[in-house]
């Protein structure tokens, strides 16, 4: 996959950044794309997973298969934050969220998984084979298995591997009873890893099939060196994830924990209901993250992706730096997303 940071980099020249300007505080602009079908997911990771959707799409496909097909691509890629080659928790163990939803409130969910190659499929099989909506930890892991699912060894990627030690060196890690701040790290995640970029990158993907229908999906290994058993918002329903057939689909990344309390995902298909854009619908939402945890707002990096029904995409964030991937007929680009702090 591409390096995020030396994307950004690259791009100086290549004319996104000029997207990355004062623009963030424009007023709410047009269509970004009209037509169907469309998908869009979160970072630069995302170009590779909407390929993977976009064989489906292209025959005519639905957007369930879509995202999940989509989203796989990633699961399988070397990652920070997604699938098994990611960053571990801090006791030394990659653990897996994931959640997909369909045009009909359907919807599935695993969270605290391990060593499953492709946690959307799982969820997708808790959608479709349980009456349930989420599995979490070992019932996950032993249904996934109990579905076909390959236990993999319990290893961490080279880079993983390489990432883990160097974090236990510079973080002083500490055992959990010692009641810090996360400010060094601590026993909880860095917000920034040591290198400058945000400590994440899930991704979530949206699509709109032919026949205009919607989907969802949502996945991530959560913040690299999380405290254990820590789940973000990417399995939550309504949190990382919802989708309204009648309204759009709209997915998150960033800080788990701040799109939680606002019920992210949701709050924004609420606002585009009521005739927002998705991209106004996604500012509101990240303006009131900002109202809330107001001074602490310039440490945490949060973003919305939304679609609706008319094919409209747009995306907001708290920080510069988030970008989203989108495939159409037309198009296949990554979109440097407007923001409100440099
Ligand atoms: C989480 N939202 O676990 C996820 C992590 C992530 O971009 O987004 N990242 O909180």
């Amino acid at each position: 996959m591409f390096n995020r940071r030396k994307f950004i980099q690259a791009s100086a020249f290549t004319g996104f950044a000029s997207l990355l300007t004062k623009k963030s505080w424009a007023e709410d602009t047009p269509a970004i794309v009209k037509g169907k079908p469309v998908v869009v997911s979160t970072w630069d990771a995302g170009i590779n997973a909407n390929k993977g959707a976009w064989e489906i799409l292209s025959k005519g496909g639905r957007a369930l298969d879509a995202v999940e097909k989509g989203v796989m691509v990633t699961e399988s890629e070397q990652n920070c934050c997604v699938g098994l080659n990611a960053n571990p928790d801090r006791d030394g163990f990659v653990t897996l969220d994931a959640c997909i939803m369909d045009e009909n409130f359907n919807c599935g969910s695993v969270a605290f998984l391990e060593r499953i190659k492709h946690p959307i499929s799982v969820a997708r099989r808790v959608m479709e084979k349980t009456p349930h909506v989420m599995l979490v930890g070992s019932g996950a892991q032993q249904f996934a298995v109990a579905e076909g699912f390959k236990l993999e060894e319990q290893k961490l990627s080279p880079d993983a591997q390489k990432n883990y030690d160097n974090w236990l060196k510079k973080s002083e890690y500490h055992p959990p009873a010692i009641n810090v701040e996360n400010k060094n790290h601590g026993p909880f995640a860095p917000n920034k890893l040591d290198n400058g970029e945000w400590n994440h990158d899930t991704i979530g993907m949206v699509a709109m099939d032919a026949a205009g229908n919607f989907s969802g999906s949502c996945t991530t290994s959560g913040a690299g060196f999380k405290m254990r058993g820590r789940l973000g918002d990417s399995p939550i329903i309504g949190a990382g994830l919802y989708v309204d057939n009648e309204v759009g689909a709209c997915t998150a990344t960033g800080q788990g924990e701040d799109v939680i309390r606002v019920a992210g995902s949701h709050s924004v298909i609420e606002l585009m209901r009521q005739g927002l854009s998705p991209e106004a619908a996604c500012k509101k939402i990240i303006e009131r993250i900002i109202k809330i945890k107001k001074e602490k707002a310039k440490d945490i990096q949060v973003a919305f992706l939304a679609i609706n029904k008319k094919g409209q995409v747009g995306s907001y964030a708290i920080h510069k730096g988030f970008m989203y991937a989108i495939k159409t007929n037309e198009v296949e680009k990554l979109v440097t997303s407007k923001y409100i702090m440099e």
